[in-house]
């Protein structure tokens, strides 16, 4: 085990020290999800450091250290799953060796629940892990983010396993209502799923009012947009509206992010002559820092269960001009704290961001709109409080 916290030494060997059966309240939670960039690792990370501020004991078990774990945190620990590689295999077979370290951890050291962090592969492995554990009893928390239903789920090599998994999970949560609805047509779930917002701190995504960092000369203005480049993303669209906004007036656009469309973008930025306007920065884990250097935060993807990015951003006091899908408008205000136009409709995205770009007055008080939007219905505490309540349910 890796630790990455301080807190209490769980003790170690053998059965769990003190098994909860279903009576006691859940105190000891194994979070499972993605370690690389991406939302859904950002809001198991962020819960996890909640949960372990509230007294819970948090056990991280992942493939790598999750990235936002980047301090030294009491009551948090750190399983690394990883399989043994050997010459017959020809991909070594991580969900098994999740599900062994799943299994593991939950005897070592009396887990009472594991609640995993996008469906797909993890709801399996945790089923798998149930399984193996009877009769002891281990509750299943499957939290549906995105992709995982709207896009990979739904391949006919994952229909069913995912289907059935998220049927088999105790509680079912989602992100967005759009989410939840999208899960129950497209799968037919009939469990209850519960819409659970993701949160930000707006303490840590904050405006700044003095930095030294600059990204553009002072009298011109930040577009930004941030995710991991894939073809949701749109990010030809991105390059296409800042293109537009440079003919009428001074900008720079600032991407920070990598993944396959990286390349094909720095391409088009170059064809369009805009490469010295256009900053990749790649990935970069202090978004809190980046964030509200930007005028206008663009994110004009295809398909977006929620936009945790676009929540950040706000709180950082910065409106957003998106597209008008998935779960951005439950995010999202129109004309309140940003801008939502119909997919592919460049001209309205162009529209929508010059106009704040122009309009100094408007744009801040839809920053602070937005700003007061992220503290009133996406606080930490209200999010973090719901999640404790599904666990509790589990008694
Ligand atoms: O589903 C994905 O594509 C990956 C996932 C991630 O890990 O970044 O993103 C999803 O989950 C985020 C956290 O809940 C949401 O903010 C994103 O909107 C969602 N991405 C999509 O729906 C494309």
């Amino acid at each position: 085990m890796k630790r990455a916290g301080r807190g209490r030494a769980p003790r170690r060997g053998g059965a769990s020290p003190k098994p909860r059966g279903r009576r006691g309240r859940p105190r000891r939670i194994g979070l499972t999800c993605y370690s690389h960039f991406g939302g859904s690792g950002v809001v198991a990370t962020e819960l996890g450091l909640a949960l372990a501020k509230r007294g819970y004991e948090v056990h991280f078990i992942a493939h790598r250290l999750p990235f936002r774990l980047r301090t030294f945190t009491s009551n948090i620990f750190f399983h690394e799953a990883t399989p043994a590689s050997y010459p017959v295999f020809d991909q070594a077979p991580y969900n098994l060796a999740l599900t062994t370290k799943m299994v593991e951890v939950a005897e070592h050291y009396g887990l009472d629940l594991l609640h995993v962090h996008y469906a797909m592969p993890f709801a399996a492995s945790a089923y798998l892990a149930r399984q193996l554990l009877r009769p002891r009893s281990l509750g299943v928390v499957t939290t549906l983010h995105g992709t995982d239903i709207t896009v990979v789920g739904m391949e006919p090599a994952f229909f069913r396993i995912t289907q059935f998994s998220i049927q088999s999970s105790d509680r079912v949560t989602a992100v967005s209502r759009f989410l939840k609805e999208r899960a129950e047509e497209s799968f037919g779930i009939t469990r209850p799923i519960e819409v659970i917002y993701n949160f930000v701190d707006s303490r840590v995504f904050a405006p700044r009012r003095r930095t030294t960092l600059r990204l553009a000369p002072p009298q011109a203005k930040i577009l930004m947009h941030a995710s991991n480049f894939r073809p949701v993303k749109n990010i030809p669209t991105v390059l296409h509206v800042f293109a537009e906004v440079r003919k009428r007036l001074d900008a720079k656009l600032v991407m920070i992010g990598d993944g396959p469309e990286k390349a094909g973008a720095e391409q088009r930025a170059r064809e369009l002559g805009l490469q010295r306007d256009v900053l990749f920065l790649g990935n970069q884990d202090c978004m809190e820092e980046l964030l509200p250097l930007a005028d206008v935060f663009l994110l004009p993807s295809s398909s977006e269960s929620f936009g945790l990015v676009a929540l950040e951003a706000m709180s950082a006091g910065v409106p957003v001009v998106a597209s008008n899908i998935g779960g951005l408008p439950e995010v999202i205000e129109h004309g309140s704290t940003g801008f939502l136009n119909e997919p592919g409709d460049v001209d309205g995205l162009v529209t929508s961001a010059l106009h704040l770009l122009t309009h100094e007055s408007a744009r801040r008080t839809m920053g602070r709109n937005a700003r007061r939007v992220a503290r009133e219905r996406f606080s930490v505490d209200e999010m973090v409080g719901r999640y404790v309540g599904v666990y509790e349910s589990l008694r």
